[in-house]
């Protein structure tokens, strides 16, 4: 649009390899992100045989996780998947941020494109309106992020 020379992914994702790390805890929403996700690669090129899920306590270990899968050299990108809901007392704030803090760390870290599916919500009516109904579903768009990153890092 404005001439310039411009890098951007392509949202093909035939050949891809793809770690998926996903929580047990609140597995009702965190189910739905999965098969959000795995949907989209699928119908985007990407083969499951080519995807491995790998299924974790909660988002607090999801950091350690995914950055021992980032760092194997095994998968080109390496999607989080989970769901932390508020409660009565700060917990949630804690796991919350730590995931996400570990979780940008090990990207940064490993220099592999990491997608950010972790919902963090103030109930569960907000989780479930993320999970595949009426605000999408947010497995699918920490996909989409992963694979066009990874087509862009390629050319980079
Ligand atoms: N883990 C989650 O993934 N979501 C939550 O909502 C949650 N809450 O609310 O407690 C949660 N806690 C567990 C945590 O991630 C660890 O698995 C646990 O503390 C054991 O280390």
């Amino acid at each position: 649009m404005l001439n310039l020379k411009t890098i951007e992914g392509k949202f093909e994702a035939q050949g891809l390899t793809v770690a998926i790390v996903a929580s047990r805890f609140n597995d009702f929403i965190v189910d739905k992100l999965i098969g959000g996700a795995v949907d989209y690669l699928v119908r985007n090129g990407a083969a499951k045989e080519n995807m491995t899920l790998v299924r974790i306590p909660g988002a607090f270990e999801m950091p350690l996780v995914a950055k021992k899968l980032a760092a194997s050299g095994k998968y080109d990108t390496v999607i989080c998947l989970g769901a932390v809901i508020r409660g009565a007392t700060p917990h949630f704030d804690f796991v919350s941020s730590e995931a996400t803090k570990g979780i940008a760390q090990a990207m940064m870290d490993t220099g592999v494109p990491i997608g950010f599916g972790l919902l963090t919500t103030d109930n569960i009516e907000q989780a479930i309106e993320r999970a595949g109904s009426k605000a999408g579903n947010k497995g699918v768009d920490a996909a989409a992020a992963a694979l066009e990153m990874v087509r862009v890092m390629e050319q980079l």
